[in-house]
């Protein structure tokens, strides 16, 4: 007797399980249309990067905008720690929704991945990197303002140098050193009518993503070839755009723009000037495994 009512309690459980499992084989948390949950399995959360990276700031807009998002939340921790989960996520083929943006090595790494659409338009379209120098460098400095005005590549080169070392575990500074001797061609256009200088020195202000490692990398020994004495400083991005303002810093090639960076543009635009983009056709957003079935930012669920 007692034996058969445990009986009839476990069969109930089992029921339950099976019914909340109802149209969903994985096991996984369905909602009404019986359709994984992927919202609740992220537990409404975004996994973001570093707290001062124009991306989190972003997408602190994009969880007030859509109704979609509203209750969730973006963990803001290290561009390294996200990389980390998105890879066990993809192990177990797990749910997981990142800040996601090119030119970086992840889409090399995890090619099976996919931006959401942002029909808001919160993430913007096609975002360029520019240069931007303090005011007084093309006086100061002409040769340095001009080869500075005058560098610019695209979002494969810059890849291609991140991936590789990301590949060999080689520094991004030590593979963009490379990657200047392999590309003679591209180089003497940016150096084109720059002369000569002897030891004048340069402070780049930069970030700490290996995509301004990559290009200040680059810009340092191109400039040092033509006897710059360059210095590249990793800063917040808040930083950065000061140190161009208040003149600490004579250039960076990291304004990510017109959204990434929109906020710290827009407080500094008075105090820079824009030398326009270094590289088009770079892009940020968020991003999931395309395992994951959902297309929108619109198909997730607020809490
Ligand atoms: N990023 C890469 C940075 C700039 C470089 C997109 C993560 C950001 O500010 O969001």
């Amino acid at each position: 007797m007692k034996k058969v009512k445990h009986l009839g309690v476990i069969f109930g459980i089992l029921a339950i399980f099976m019914l909340a499992a109802c149209g969903n084989s994985d096991g996984n948390a369905a909602d009404s249309n019986g359709e994984a949950d992927y919202s609740e399995e992220v537990d409404y959360t975004i996994t973001g990067i570093e707290p001062g990276a124009g991306i989190s700031v972003t997408t602190e807009k994009a969880i007030e905008e859509y109704d979609s998002l509203q209750g969730w939340n973006v963990e803001l921790s290290s561009t390294g720690a996200m990389m980390t989960e998105l890879r066990g996520a993809i192990e177990n083929e797990e749910p997981i929704v990142i800040t996601g943006w090119n030119p970086h090595w992840m889409f090399a790494e995890y090619p099976d991945m996919k931006y959401l659409e942002d029909p808001q338009g919160i993430y913007g379209g096609e975002e360029t990197l520019n240069s931007l120098a303090r005011i007084g460098l093309e006086e100061e400095k002409p040769e340095a303002y001009k080869l500075i005005d005058q560098f610019e590549w695209n979002v494969e080169d810059m890849e291609e140098i991140m991936y590789e070392s990301e590949q060999t575990g080689k520094a991004v500074e030590e593979v963009a050193v490379q990657w200047v001797e392999d590309n003679e061609d591209r180089v003497a256009e940016w150096v084109e009518g720059v002369e000569d200088v002897d030891g004048v020195e340069i402070e780049l202000a930069s970030t700490p993503w290996d995509s301004e490692r990559a290009s200040s990398g680059v810009l340092k020994e191109v400039m040092e070839q033509k006897g710059f004495s360059v210095t590249v400083t990793e800063l917040d991005v808040a930083i950065m755009f000061e140190s161009i303002a208040t003149g600490d810093a004579d250039a960076t090639l990291g304004a990510w723009l017109p959204i990434t960076h929109k906020d710290f543009y827009e407080a500094n635009q008075d105090n820079i000037v824009d030398l326009g983009p270094n590289l088009t056709g770079a892009k940020i957003g968020l991003v999931v495994p395309e395992y994951m079935d959902i297309d929108s930012i619109e198909d997730l669920n607020s809490k």
